[in-house]
């Protein structure tokens, strides 16, 4: 998979895919994630992307040119799946579409700041908006980096056994249950009996009823699904 993003600050973005399970799949040759600065794409005096709204109002728009400009450029290169605009009045981002969109082939992604992109943006280009959450970043490429995050260990081969997303909170709109790992004794407190037993079947029943103890009591939204 390539995820191509689109960024004003691409600093923000420049350490988030270099680590862990992220690096690994860059390695393996499964993600690559190219990072594209939008003032390359200007041609405004002093590489300048956005502008005062229309109607006034606070804040600045990031202008349609500068945008339409990478955005062909790119598709020169490469066909979208999808191009997807971060911002907060998006669809909230879950656990299905990372699903979803772990199984394209090439992503744009087009991260917003100041106010917004202008809107002929979005209706000309993007085909879909996602937002991470109820709250304001101060731009979306924090919230390309959890996308990317989220749908890079989803593609096929990133993970491997010890690490398999089947296990993970969500996956089945559970939450997972408490781990545990060495020693079984510390400072008194010791590991539940149950996963010292080898008892493979009594564990994975242990581990379940846990699971739905702890969605009941921190995410009882989530059994109603
Ligand atoms: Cl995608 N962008 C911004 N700027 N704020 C957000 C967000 C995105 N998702 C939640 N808050």
């Amino acid at each position: 998979m390539k995820i191509d993003i689109i960024t004003v600050v691409p600093g923000l973005l420049e350490s988030p895919f270099s680590h862990s399970i992220l690096k690994r799949a860059n390695d393996k040759g499964l993600l690559e994630v190219n990072v594209i600065n939008l003032r390359e794409y200007t041609s405004y005096a002093r590489a300048q992307v956005d502008d005062y709204p229309f109607g006034g109002g606070a804040g600045m728009v990031m202008m349609v040119e500068p945008l339409v400009n990478a955005i062909e450029s790119l598709q020169q290169k490469n066909t979208y799946d999808e191009i997807i605009f971060l911002t907060p009045d998006g669809e909230t981002f879950n656990q299905q579409m990372a699903n979803s969109l772990s199984l394209k082939n090439n992503l744009l992604m087009i991260c917003g700041h100041y106010k917004g992109i202008d809107q002929r943006v979005r209706e000309h280009f993007v085909t879909r908006e996602i937002s991470i959450g109820d709250y304001v970043l101060s731009g979306g490429e924090l919230a390309a980096a959890v996308l990317t995050d989220a749908i890079g260990r989803l593609i096929p081969g990133v993970l491997n056994d010890e690490t398999s997303a089947l296990s993970d909170s969500f996956q089945d709109n559970l939450l997972a249950p408490p781990v545990y790992t060495r020693p079984e004794i510390y400072r008194g407190w010791k590991v539940p009996d149950v996963l010292m037993s080898g008892n493979h079947k009594l564990i994975d029943e242990w581990r379940h009823e846990q699971s739905l103890v702890r969605t009941k009591d921190r995410r009882p939204d989530l059994l109603d699904k």
